[in-house]
């Protein structure tokens, strides 16, 4: 039984020795593969389309959306910021990402909501009302 249980500990070392020293320079087989997951979002942020979430509490970041523009409409700002749009147009307006994962809602004439990115990026966005309104959210 203690050498059962010996030789089963020393296998298990080997194998994690052999999964640490070859991760780094041939593919490792899937079964073995140390948490696939964790490598995947921290290089592909908008895949599953869960990088960015609406929201309207208030923003750390002000666009304001006047005469059909986004002023800015280079946006700057960190993961968990709240984008807040802001619309002092007569006409209502969305901020849409062009990849379709996330939007605000409608924002009415003297309204806004807003939008919050939980990873780094390069966002394109638009309004899904008038497609001519364009603008670019950088998060780092
Ligand atoms: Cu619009």
């Amino acid at each position: 039984m203690r050498h059962r249980a010996l030789a089963g500990l020393l296998v298990g070392a080997v194998m994690l020795f052999a999964a640490c020293s070859s991760s780094g320079a041939t593919a490792v087989p899937s079964a073995v593969a140390p948490s696939p997951a964790a490598s995947t979002a921290a290089s592909t942020p908008a895949a599953g389309g869960a990088a960015c979430s609406q929201s309207a509490s208030a923003g750390q970041v002000a666009v304001t959306i006047k005469d059909f523009t986004f002023g800015p409409a280079d946006i700057q700002a960190k993961v968990g910021d709240v984008i807040t749009f802001t619309n002092n147009d007569s006409a209502p307006h969305t901020a849409t990402l062009d990849d379709g994962t996330c939007t605000t809602g409608t924002i009415s004439p003297n309204s806004s909501d807003g939008l919050t990115f939980t990873a780094a990026g390069t966002y394109p966005f638009h309004c899904k009302i008038h497609s001519s309104m364009k603008g670019t959210i950088t998060i780092s």
